[in-house]
């Protein structure tokens, strides 16, 4: 997002290098409507930004950087504080994931069951995508690599029973967590609205967390908007944020859903998972000095 910015405000500065105030506005929408803000957040950043500018001065572009960070910095917790899976009273806690195909959610299932092997929590994963082909050999490969075990039936088996089936597993052993992959196809698909509300009936999930790629700008609003008129979610992950250039669908996700980001994927590793912070997340679209 900053080389847009500085690239757009250079261009709206005179020779002393103070910014021009008149394009000023149309140039910082560009730049946001660019970097896959939604269009409306986009707006209310523009205003923000305006209203924390001192208007009787001239102001340099640093001046314009850093309140456009004070604008965005609220937007980014407006879910409010973000659930953490590791204090729970559940036992097991089960967490449905959901969302469209190729987002990421069978590889976040087993980043989460790493992170919480790492701390010394002991989860299954259960293999509820029975839908794709090669679905099933997927998780169960991470669930070997990692150690951790995963409840699976035959391809094309019912998802529901699955994921009772591991939650069965987990309480005879008594294990602390139960990880739900299910299947994606497209968000507008009736049957997979339908097949998510029966896992979620029959699993009754302590939490839902949808997972979302970041690349997928303005079209991961519209998923998500999808799955919460449809099921409801407790959180948001949001992957690939190491191959997203723009960066603003996390902004609009944010100011939009008003549910907290929880996590967010930055890589194909097991390890490449980080709990999403807005300070880390602000230094990575506009680098800079005066970002607290
Ligand atoms: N670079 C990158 N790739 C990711 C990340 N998360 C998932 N992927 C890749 O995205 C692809 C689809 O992931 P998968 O977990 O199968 O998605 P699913 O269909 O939602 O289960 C795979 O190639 C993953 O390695 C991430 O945070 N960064
Ligand atoms: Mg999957």
């Amino acid at each position: 997002m900053l080389e847009r910015f500085r690239k757009r405000m250079s261009s709206a500065m005179d020779d002393g290098g103070i910014v021009d105030r008149s394009r000023l506005r149309d140039k910082l929408l560009e730049v946001l409507l660019e970097s896959d803000v939604e269009y409306g957040v986009a707006e209310l950043l523009v205003d923000e930004t305006w209203e924390i500018l001192d208007p009787a001065r001239k102001i340099t572009p640093e001046e314009y950087e850093s309140a456009l960070r004070k604008a965005i910095r609220p937007l980014l917790r407006l879910g409010g504080e973000p659930i953490d899976i590791l204090k729970t009273d559940r036992k097991p806690c089960v967490i449905l994931f959901v969302g469209i195909n190729g987002t990421g959610k069978t590889t976040t299932i087993a980043k989460i069951a790493k992170f919480l092997h790492d701390n010394g929590k002991r989860s299954v994963i259960a293999a509820s995508d029975t839908f794709r082909a090669g679905a099933i050999e997927q998780i169960v490969k991470h669930g070997d690599a990692l150690g951790i075990n995963v409840v699976r039936q035959t391809g094309g088996s019912d998802p529901s029973a699955v994921a009772f089936d591991a939650i069965s597993h987990a309480k005879a052993r008594n294990l602390d967590y139960v990880l739900i992959d299910t299947a994606g196809r497209m968000q507008t698909n009736r049957n997979l609205m339908e097949e998510m509300k029966k896992i979620r009936r029959v699993s009754s999930p302590d939490y839902i967390f949808l997972v979302l790629d970041s690349i997928t700008g303005q079209d991961a609003i519209e998923q998500a908007q999808t799955f919460m008129a449809e099921i409801r979610f407790d959180g948001v992950i949001m992957t690939k944020l190491d191959t997203d250039a723009r960066g603003g669908s996390v902004i609009s996700v944010s100011a939009i859903l008003k549910i907290p980001i929880l996590f967010v994927g930055t890589g194909q590793g097991y390890g490449d998972l980080m709990k999403f912070d807005p300070d880390w997340y602000l230094e990575k679209i506009l680098p800079g000095r005066s970002n607290r």
